[in-house]
This record gives structure tokens, sequence and C-alpha cells, in this order.
């Protein structure tokens, strides 16, 4: 699909974990005990390839690199004991959480009028946006629970531009994972990576963070500022 650079950004789609909010080191931590039970270390380079992925394909990667093979049905069940640990992990979570710049861009955009859309492969997405003090504040929310196929396919954000009524080239994604940016390029929209740009330089644009990030600067990014 062509991207569209006569109009200016009409909505921007924020993932959730990594781009929100750290809760990347509360994932790692209940990943890595349960790994633990299974005799692997599981590395901080396994958590970057587990960033954006859903979790019961999380839990099958991590089975894989242990050299393990569980029936679906223990699976999940361990699927269910990580996600407890760390539902306990965010129960720290407040307003103080949300990353740099992510409040003032929510701000600015609301401020003119443009949409916005959360697009997570977490199904605690409704859960954490309430304890970060957010829970009004999205057009749209979809999660892990809203979609059959989780990132790099392009449903989650495709569906979210569906329910802001704004077209996929109108929209911009600011993501974390490289499983995202490319969830977000085959949705054909603008990819805003945040973090490291040898992992995700597949994105338009890559940034440490979202600190001092515009819409002036969101609208160069999609060519039309
Ligand atoms: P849950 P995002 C993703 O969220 C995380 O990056 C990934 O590590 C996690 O496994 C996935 O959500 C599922 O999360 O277990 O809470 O349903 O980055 O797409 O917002
Ligand atoms: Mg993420």
């Amino acid at each position: 699909m062509p991207l569209d650079i006569m109009h200016k950004i009409e909505g921007v789609i924020f993932d959730l974990d990594g781009v929100i909010v750290d809760t990347a080191q509360f994932h790692y931590a209940a990943w890595k005990k349960l790994a633990k039970e299974w005799g692997y270390a599981l590395s901080l380079e396994n958590n970057e390839q587990l960033k954006g992925v859903s979790r019961m394909d999380s839990v099958r990667k991590i089975a894989h690199w242990a050299g393990v093979h569980p029936t679906e049905e223990k699976l999940a069940q361990v699927a269910k004991q990580k996600n407890d640990t760390y539902l306990k992990l965010c129960g720290q979570l407040t307003p103080d959480y949300l990353l740099p710049g992510i409040a003032d861009l929510l701000a600015q955009l609301k401020a003119n009028k443009v949409r916005i859309a959360l697009g997570s492969a977490s199904k605690n997405a409704h859960f954490v946006l309430k304890k970060l003090g957010l829970s009004t504040v999205f057009d749209v929310v979809v999660d892990g629970n809203s979609v059959i196929h989780s990132k790099p396919n392009p449903e989650v954000f495709l569906k979210a531009a569906r329910l802001m009524k704004v077209l996929p080239q109108n929209c911009v994604v600011i993501e974390d994972a490289p499983a995202g940016i490319e969830a977000a390029l085959a949705a054909g929209m603008h990819a805003v990576g945040l973090g490291n740009p040898n992992e995700l330089y597949k994105a338009h644009v890559v940034l440490p963070n979202a600190t001092n990030l515009t819409m002036k600067q969101l609208n160069i990014i999609k060519g039309v500022a």
C-alpha cells in the first residue's frame, strides 16, 4: 500500500509495554522464574525476542530454548503461573511509571484532536492502563483479548485504525519491538521505533525515547510538516 504523504496525521497508535511503561522488566522477571524451573537461564537477549510477542507464543519459545516438550495443557498452566507473578509485580505501578515524554505527547495529541489508540499484544492492558491513570485517555483500546493474530501480523493496528475511523496511511505507530514495527509496516502505517536502532532499523525513525517527541515531529516523519 503506498504511504499517503499529503495528509497530516489523524491517528497515533501506541504500543503499551516498552512505550508507555517499562513492564518488560516485570515480564522478564516472571519468565525468568519459570524458565529456571525448566533448568534454563533466560538471558536479556532472549527477553528482547519476547517483546511484543503474545503470552502463549512466548511460553512456546522458552520451552524450545530450554529443550523441553510440555503438553499444551502444561504450557497453558505455566503461562498462567507467569501471569500471576507478572500481575503481582504490576501491582506497584502508579502514574509515576509513565515513560519519559509520553504524558506530554498524549496531552498534545488530545489538544489537537488527533485520535489516539492503544495497540498492544497484552491481555492485561486495561489493568495496566488503570494503574497508570490512563483508563479514559485512549479513544480506542485494542489488546491481546481482541485480536486473533499477534504481531508481526498487522491485525492489532488495522483494527485500531478502523475503530478510530482513520485510514491506515494516516496513522503513526509508536513501538519498541521489531515484531511491532513489522506489524505497523505491514498495516501500511508510519512507524516510530523507541529503543535500539540496531534492532528497530526497519522503522521510519528510531529515537531513544519519547522525550521531545511532538506532533510536529510526527508530521515531519510522515512527510507533511
Ligand atoms: P500479557 P506490547 C506485549 O505487550 C509484551 O511486549 C510481551 O512481552 C508480552 O508477552 C505480551 O504483551 C503479552 O502480554 O502476558 O500481559 O498478555 O508490547 O504489545 O504492549
Ligand atoms: Mg512493546
